[in-house]
């Protein structure tokens, strides 16, 4: 009798300890030393930059030289990196990217650039660059970008034109796409929120608004739009590349600012997403193409960029979704070590083999990771990282892949490996506690803007 009753206290503690512990882990899930060794490889692919294309855009690890975008550069690289340096603690670097920040960045030139990568990689980047180190240089940076962007909104439905040329205004590219049209009101909200001009949120609300307000009655947007006369000219919906984001700043909006127009456009959207694009074929879950009137699913295809959405719809509380795509995409990551651009989900054939150094899996491993703490998904970033030394690491920096087939590699290191794929990796790794996402939204080039007011804006 004593020793039941002895069994079944040491049972009883045992459980008690065992729940404890076990809840203790969950809260603080622990740093993994992986998490070093992805900050030794952006040691790697810095100290590359470095050496053969410092004060360029970006570095070609092949060539090992620099290229910029333009004619002369718009140091996109630094930008895009500082952030990280700063997240993992390389303060010396940081202060490096800074000087030549400081010295060779301006706006004031004659050149027509493309208004959407020149906000989330330069506006985001100086706007997060600001907030983490407080230096109003580099605020004033991000105004004179920011009204040198302006122009470009000016068009008959509020939707920007591509290019603007930073000097005199002038626009072009009438056919744009929702991506391009509505990723902006994380960078330039934040704008108005620092500038107290609130001419920024307007303009970005407006634009996003106008996609919108020209969805299908079913609730789906196109591929590509006329911005002066609003007509749909691609009617292809689908959730990857050209519309990405437009989806992850309707939501993003909404988190960021609490406007509740965003909640309510997000909310309309993802539910027409998940009616018509969500095909679950062979008990798994993917995102395919349809036409934007019908709804009716027209290819059955899937990719590299498509892999942001498990990380907005957890983001969104739709935590089964999420992970049953994430899921998918990593065996889509699987079917030849490294992700390829697009597949047909059905046959699961490769439509597009390269793999341009992405980061879209990855950011959403880490989102489930951050709001799960199941170690399937740091087992998940142990494949990604060894591949990407395994097939694209070079001896001077991080190479692209024309195939993952072949594994040929491409001469480019583009600067959103720096910005997003390797601090994704490296946070996945990290404490959970580094970045707390109930006060941090990420820009869709991963730069953090961190939540210290609400405000309203109209
Ligand atoms: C990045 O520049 C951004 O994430 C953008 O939204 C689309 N994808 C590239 C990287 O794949």
């Amino acid at each position: 009798m004593i020793k039941h009753a002895l069994a079944v206290f040491v049972f009883t503690v045992l459980m008690v300890l065992m729940l404890f512990f076990g809840s203790c882990n969950n809260m603080k899930p622990h740093k993994d030393p992986l998490a070093d060794s992805v900050r030794t490889e952006f040691l790697h692919a810095w100290q590359a930059y470095k050496t053969y294309a410092w004060g360029q855009d970006y570095l070609k690890p092949l060539s090992k030289q620099g290229q910029n975008w333009y004619d002369s550069s718009f140091v996109i690289t630094p930008v895009d990196a500082y952030d990280t340096m700063i997240l993992m603690g390389l303060n010396r670097q940081a202060q490096e990217a800074k000087q030549l920040i400081m010295a060779k960045l301006s706006f004031d030139r004659n050149i027509s650039v493309k208004v959407f990568e020149f906000n989330i990689r330069l506006l985001g980047g100086l706007l997060a660059a600001y907030q983490l180190d407080h230096d109003k240089r580099f605020l004033q940076l991000a105004e004179d970008l920011g009204k040198r962007l302006l122009p470009a909104f000016a068009s008959p439905t509020g939707m920007p034109y591509r290019y603007v040329n930073l000097k005199t205004g002038a626009v072009s590219g009438t056919v744009s796409n929702p991506a391009e049209i509505g990723t902006y009101i994380v960078e330039f909200g934040m704008l108005t929120h620092f500038s107290g001009d609130s001419v920024y949120y307007k303009a970005a609300k407006k634009a996003i608004s106008a996609v919108y307000r020209r969805r299908s009655a079913i609730g789906l947007v196109g591929t590509t739009i006329n911005v002066d006369t609003g007509t749909w000219m691609d009617k292809s919906s689908h959730i990857g590349g050209m519309i990405d984001s437009y989806y992850e700043y309707l939501l993003k909006g909404f988190v960021l600012f609490k406007d509740p127009d965003f909640g309510e456009m997000w909310k309309h959207s993802v539910n027409a997403i998940n009616t018509y694009l969500a095909d679950e074929y062979e008990d798994n879950l993917w995102y395919g193409r349809a036409d934007m009137e019908s709804g009716k699913l027209r290819k059955p295809w899937f990719g590299a960029l498509d892999a942001f959405f498990p990380a907005v719809l957890s983001l969104d509380g739709q935590m089964d979704r999420a992970r049953a795509l994430l899921n998918s995409c990593f065996t889509m990551w699987q079917l030849e070590g490294i992700e390829p651009e697009l597949i047909n989900y059905r046959t699961m054939r490769i439509l597009s083999p390269e793999y341009p150094l992405r980061p879209e899996i990855i950011e959403s491993t880490y989102y489930l990771y951050y709001f799960t703490g199941n170690k399937r998904y740091r087992d998940m970033g142990r494949a990604y990282f060894k591949a990407l030394k395994r097939y694209c690491r070079t001896g001077s920096g991080y190479a692209e892949l024309k195939s993952v087939i072949s594994k040929e590699k491409v001469d480019r290191m583009d600067s959103y490996f720096l910005a997003e794929t390797l601090k994704y990796l490296y946070l996945l790794f990290s404490d959970r506690r580094k970045i707390n996402l109930s006060k941090t939204v990420f820009n869709t080039e991963a730069h953090p803007m961190f939540m210290q007011t609400y405000w309203k804006v109209k």
